[in-house]
């Protein structure tokens, strides 16, 4: 299936649309009653928005374009089954990044959708309805927030980078456990300043502004980063694999991104700081 730019335009075009009147929903239940229930973990939550806005923009897309398919954190934990990206114009959508601050009222959080066509990404929306701002970009067109274009922050020195962290392996094994505290060590006394926001979506969204210079991120899953990454890259950025040679969207374990120069900094500080920590490991053993 060969789709064209202006194919991809009007898919992001109606995309857009439709989260706008997602939005509206996303508002209403930020701040009126919502039923939250656990899933896997206790604190890892759902709620009755997550479903519904997901069912929203799921049903609204493929009414439009029945033949593309469809990738939902919410579909992919009812079905309990491993999604797998094919060459069809594909939708990778996350209803609420940041369920967490959406149960809690914490205006950071956002409806996230990317979408990959012959299995590469050519398109993503970022939208906070709270702040009404909608982070798009389409596949070397640039990076914009509501229209106007956005670029990477300039710094490329660690100690004037203010660093987001999001670090889920925390509460694994020990041995991530270890490695986490590590970095987190070495990142909080390289740099100017950390935050943890609690969105890996808006994370992304801030680095593409420039209002974060850089993120560490870890345990991801496809739907927080499909759209960011690639508002990231049009701004004018780098997401890198911190321990592959490569980034693989289906598989985003641990990534930093920034500008070219911040980003590559940080993976080798990251790379750097694992090596100590193992060997630190093997000693005490
Ligand atoms: P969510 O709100 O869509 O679940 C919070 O630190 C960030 O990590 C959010 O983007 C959140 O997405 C995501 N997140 C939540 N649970 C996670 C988990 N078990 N592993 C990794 N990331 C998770
Ligand atoms: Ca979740
Ligand atoms: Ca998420
Ligand atoms: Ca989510």
């Amino acid at each position: 299936i060969m789709s064209n730019e202006i194919d991809i335009r009007n898919y992001i075009e109606f995309a857009k649309e439709l989260t706008l009147k997602a939005g509206e929903i996303f508002k209403c239940g930020f701040e009126g009653q919502k039923i939250v229930e656990a899933k896997e973990h206790e604190w890892d939550l759902v709620t009755d928005y997550d479903k519904k806005i997901e069912k929203v923009l799921i049903t609204g897309l493929k009414t439009k374009f029945p033949d593309h398919e469809f990738i939902g954190e919410e579909d992919t934990a009812a079905v309990k089954k491993e999604p797998v990206l094919t060459d069809k114009p594909t939708w990778i959508i996350d209803p609420i990044d940041g369920t967490l601050n959406f149960i809690n009222s914490f205006p950071q959080t956002c409806i996230s959708i990317g979408l990959t066509i012959c299995k590469e990404l050519s398109g993503g929306i970022i939208y906070n309805p709270l702040s009404d701002e909608m982070y798009t970009a389409i596949k070397g067109q640039g990076a914009f927030l509501n229209g106007k274009p956005i670029r990477t922050s300039c710094v490329t020195e660690l100690k004037k980078a203010l660093i987001e962290l999001e670090f889920f392996s925390l509460r694994f094994s020990s041995k991530s456990r270890d490695l986490v505290l590590g970095r987190l060590d070495a990142i909080v006394h390289a740099s100017r300043g950390i935050r943890h926001i609690g969105s890996a979506a808006m994370a992304l969204a801030y680095v593409a502004k420039g209002a974060l210079d850089s993120l560490h991120m870890d345990r991801l899953q496809p739907w927080d980063v499909a759209a960011g990454v690639l508002i990231v890259r049009e701004a004018g950025g780098a997401v890198l694999d911190t321990k592959e040679e490569q980034f693989n969207l289906m598989k985003p374990n641990t990534i930093a991104a920034a500008n070219c120069t911040l980003a590559m900094e940080i993976k080798e500080l990251i790379i750097n700081t694992d090596l100590k920590t193992m060997r630190k490991r093997l000693t005490r053993t």
